[in-house]
């Protein structure tokens, strides 16, 4: 079953639907970068996020250096952005709150 690549409509209601994530130059992806009080605030958000990627069986790129962490979403199996990079955008964003 192939999943298939966001619509041109999808990609125009990106800024709308998820007004933190920015497209990456050069990469059909999206990145958005969060910010904590502490390295044990930007742990704990991963170890949320962790757990919600693995149920949803979407798992992001990221980097971690002390309070910051970077996300990078991608549809490896689509080769670009899928519906599915949108649903864990929105659900990393609930999480970080
Ligand atoms: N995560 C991301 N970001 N892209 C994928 O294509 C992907 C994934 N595929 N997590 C999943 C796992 C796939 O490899 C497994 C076998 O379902």
């Amino acid at each position: 079953m192939a999943i298939s690549k966001l619509t041109d409509a999808e990609r125009a209601s990106l800024p709308s639907r998820l007004p933190g994530w920015a497209l990456v130059t050069g990469r059909d992806a999206i990145q958005r970068s969060f910010k904590f009080a502490d390295f044990n605030a930007a742990f704990g958000f991963m170890s949320r996020v962790a757990l919600l990627a693995e149920r949803q069986d979407h798992h992001p790129e990221w980097f971690n250096i002390w309070n910051r962490v970077d996300i990078t979403l991608s549809t490896h199996d689509a080769g670009g952005l899928s519906s599915r990079d949108l649903k864990l955008a929105e659900a990393i964003d609930a999480v970080a709150g």
